[in-house]
């Protein structure tokens, strides 16, 4: 996930609340998280998104892109990145990891690496991501005519892609985080960047009223029609690709097998805790059964019947 598992003092102006004085929790047994704006964060991260909030000014060419964390970020900022970056000889892709290229704004604060440019001031077009949930994005970017591509994934899988990351980050060498603490956990939103359901809602809800300004996409349809996916996204950003081999070739660059053998992301971090391979796994759909009891899948499946049904959502 793009954000560090440790707590340093963030650097930013224009806090509205002290993380001291938010709700807190335990995630797991291993990071303090507060509950700011009805999500949780690890304290270090509510400083830079009010920051974000309050002052990032939204230009009408930058590129947003979103998505709850282990829900398909990585390959999104892949796939976005060399949509923009179409017609340029190098591939992007082979020079660093994705998140460098695509900051996470938020947790910028943990980069291993400076950014060559200031983030609020870079030269356009920007391409950047967030975490942070739909309500608290700056006005600027909803009001502008910037662009917003959220990526969602069935809450069984995502839950099993964050196991498997957070018990790398927090238990190395050791027995993994309990299972069905981690579906209650997951079930509760109590955890970093938590809850899931609420998060996807928001922004479905508001790609359901604006679908000229985000773009929905579902992790499995990328996996099962990679090819119209990408054309999908490139016209939604004004990008449309020349030729069905164009399309066909950043897909092929993108495609699991190939990020994970890359120099750049067989060590290395972007951020402080982060190793670049936690980034990349097995990539598959439907993981899930390999790990769940009947008894945690029930517990997800009634989370999402009452979360996600109710607006026609998918899982
Ligand atoms: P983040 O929120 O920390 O950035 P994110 O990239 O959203 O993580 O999720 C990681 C998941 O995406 C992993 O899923 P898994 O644990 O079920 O395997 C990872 O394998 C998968 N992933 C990363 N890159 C790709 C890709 N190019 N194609 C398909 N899946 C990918």
């Amino acid at each position: 996930m793009a954000s560090s598992c440790i707590s340093q003092a963030p650097t930013c102006n224009n806090v509205e609340k002290s993380p001291n004085e938010l709700p807190k929790a335990r995630f797991w047994e291993a990071m303090d998280i507060c509950q700011w704006e009805g999500f949780w964060f690890e304290p270090g991260l509510v400083k830079p998104a009010i920051t974000f909030r309050s002052t990032f000014q939204a230009r009408d060419d930058d590129v947003l892109l979103a998505s709850t964390p282990k829900t398909g970020t990585t390959w999104l900022k892949a796939l976005s990145l060399c949509i923009m970056h179409q017609n340029q000889e190098h591939d992007i892709l082979t020079m660093e990891n994705p998140h460098f290229h695509v900051p996470t704004i938020e947790s910028t604060i943990y980069s291993t690496k400076p950014q060559k440019s200031d983030l609020y001031d870079a030269s356009a077009p920007r391409l950047v991501h967030t975490h942070l949930p739909h309500a608290v994005l700056p006005d600027s970017v909803k009001n502008s005519a910037c662009k917003i591509v959220y990526i969602a994934r069935n809450p069984k899988d995502t839950l099993i892609s964050m196991w498997h990351f957070f018990n790398s980050i927090f238990r190395p060498n050791q027995e993994p985080f309990p299972l069905e603490k981690a579906v209650d956990c997951f079930c509760a939103g109590v955890y970093q960047y938590g809850p899931f359901f609420e998060h996807v809602v928001e922004y479905w809800q508001e790609s359901q009223k604006r679908p000229e300004k985000i773009l929905f996409l579902k992790y499995e349809e990328l996996k099962t029609d990679p090819k119209g996916q990408v054309c999908k996204i490139a016209e939604f950003l004004g990008r449309p690709f020349g030729s069905e081999e164009e399309a066909e070739d950043v897909v092929q660059r993108c495609c699991l097998e190939r990020l994970k053998n890359l120099e750049v992301n067989k060590s290395g971090s972007i951020l402080f805790n982060v190793p670049n391979t936690s980034y990349f796994r097995k990539g598959e759909v439907g993981d899930w059964k390999n790990y769940l009891t009947p008894e945690m899948e029930d517990k997800i499946n009634q989370t999402s019947r009452i979360k996600l049904h109710p607006f026609g959502l998918f899982f």
